[in-house]
């Protein structure tokens, strides 16, 4: 499998409906030099996901971004993304393996210390560290914020490249990388910035000047 750049992942925004709209957000992210993607849709039936599947990879593609797929391991092996992100409560990670062969990406969240150990053991690429930080986004099922101990607590336990999610903007970026983190996965900071190409630029200036092991 090609070597990933983790650093910085737009996670897509479910919140805006408009599909051309929501390209133009998505294709913003990949200007400002978004490393990785990941299509997260909770509201859409199959067909519909599918058929948005299809347009975020040829738009990633354009810019030789890889695409992954939150939850949804049968539209990644439809449309051949690069992988899937899964949750706790998602396909056993096992299973998700044998599903999609040994050159795709998995990712996986993780909430807590005891997660991240058992992570070590699995076959996943990154762990997603989540949430670090309080956010708005994501309301339902989550877990207490880890927060900077948190991730360096995790760090030093974990064998995984690590991804934080949750409540990231400029003003944080820094400091998680500073501390361990691989990279980071965005929705807000740049879906809702009032000028997404710019904002996703500047988490990126953030990231290169503070420095990714990658
Ligand atoms: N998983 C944990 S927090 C979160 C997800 C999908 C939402 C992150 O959104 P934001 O706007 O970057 O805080
Ligand atoms: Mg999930």
């Amino acid at each position: 499998m090609k070597k990933v750049n983790y650093s910085l992942m737009y996670v897509t925004d479910e919140r805006i409906t408009d599909h051309t709209q929501f390209l133009n957000v998505l294709e913003s992210s990949l200007k400002g030099g978004a490393s990785i993607v990941q299509l997260r849709e909770k509201k859409l039936n199959t067909k519909q996901f599918y058929l948005r599947a299809i347009a975020v990879k040829k738009l990633c593609a354009k810019y030789n971004t890889p695409l992954i797929i939150n939850d949804r391991i049968d539209i990644a092996l439809a449309i051949d993304a690069y992988g899937v992100h899964i949750g706790q409560k998602d396909m056993p990670v096992c299973i998700a393996r044998t599903l999609l062969g040994k050159n795709k990406i998995i990712g996986w969240s993780v909430s807590n210390e005891e997660q991240a150990v058992e992570a070590n053991n699995l076959a996943v690429n990154y762990i997603g560290l989540s949430p670090i930080f309080k956010t708005e986004t994501k309301i339902r099922d989550l877990d207490t914020p880890l927060g900077v101990e948190g991730l360096k607590k995790i760090k030093k336990l974990s064998n995984k490249f690590i991804i934080c999610i949750g409540g990231i903007d400029k003003s944080n970026t820094a400091k998680l990388i500073q501390n361990g983190s691989d990279g980071v996965a965005i929705v807000s900071a740049i879906s809702q910035a009032n000028n997404p190409e710019q904002a996703t630029q500047q988490l990126k200036e953030i990231i290169c000047q503070t420095g990714t092991k990658q």
